[in-house]
């Protein structure tokens, strides 16, 4: 038996052409996305970054538990820290953590222990998956946090990508030392680092190519 109060739902439905019309302009903003590892310093108005977070806290969660937190990084000290904690771990990975396998995976997109954009970048948003939480005395798990918080992120990194910002999807593993620097309590755990802000003038990114939808999609 639900419990919560229904209300009627608020649906907008529009006529075909708009369908197609909206469905072609936001496929063909999306495809302009790319992972952009070198950042200008300049600064990007926090009202952007505070409504694309606003955004990413519109996903659906399991049971509705919204199990995320969105911690904003712009003191240059901490983000100096991170950098740090990261490269240290990066080093680590890759000069003996990472499989060979993995390594030339890799080794089209260029990357490196080297992580000056999370310095450069204005902003760091650190993404925490919240694993429990505390509620009438107990502990209670969250669920489906992983998808919940993945989907969150997806949401995010359009947001971002729709108002003219870019973003880098960083995955410093392991990421506990995030967890430390930013004084975040056990039940958070770091899910993913994302530093946002312009590209570098000279910015380049990598001649990779997406699936075509003949081979990530099948109808039955
Ligand atoms: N976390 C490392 C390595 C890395 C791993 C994957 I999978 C990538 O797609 C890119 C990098 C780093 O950030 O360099």
């Amino acid at each position: 038996m639900a419990t919560a109060k229904f209300l009627p739902l608020e649906f907008t439905r529009l006529d075909e052409t708009e369908q197609s019309d909206r469905a072609g302009s936001f496929h063909d903003l999306m495809q302009r996305r790319r992972t952009v590892r070198d950042y200008s310093e300049r600064d990007v108005p926090f009202e952007l970054i505070e409504k694309a977070v606003a955004t990413a806290g519109t996903a659906p969660s399991g049971a509705n538990m919204q199990p995320w937190r969105f911690v904003v990084v712009r003191d240059p000290e901490v983000k100096r820290k991170i950098r740090e904690a990261a490269e240290k771990e990066e080093h680590e990975s890759y000069h003996g953590r990472m499989s060979e396998k993995w390594l030339r995976r890799l080794a089209p997109l260029g990357t490196d222990e080297h992580k000056p954009f999370l310095e450069i970048a204005p902003y760091l948003i650190v993404v925490f998956r919240i694993t429990t939480i505390q509620e009438n005395g107990g502990t209670e798990p969250t669920y489906y946090s992983q998808e919940s918080v993945g989907i969150a992120v997806g949401m995010l990194l359009a947001a971002l990508h729709n108002m003219g910002l870019a973003t880098l999807t960083h995955t410093p593993s392991p990421m506990k030392f995030l967890q430390e620097i930013l004084g975040r309590p056990k039940n958070e755990v770091p899910f993913v680092l994302i530093p946002v802000g312009y590209p570098a003038d000279d910015a380049k990114v990598p001649d990779i190519e997406r699936k075509p939808l003949a081979e990530i999609m099948l109808t039955v």
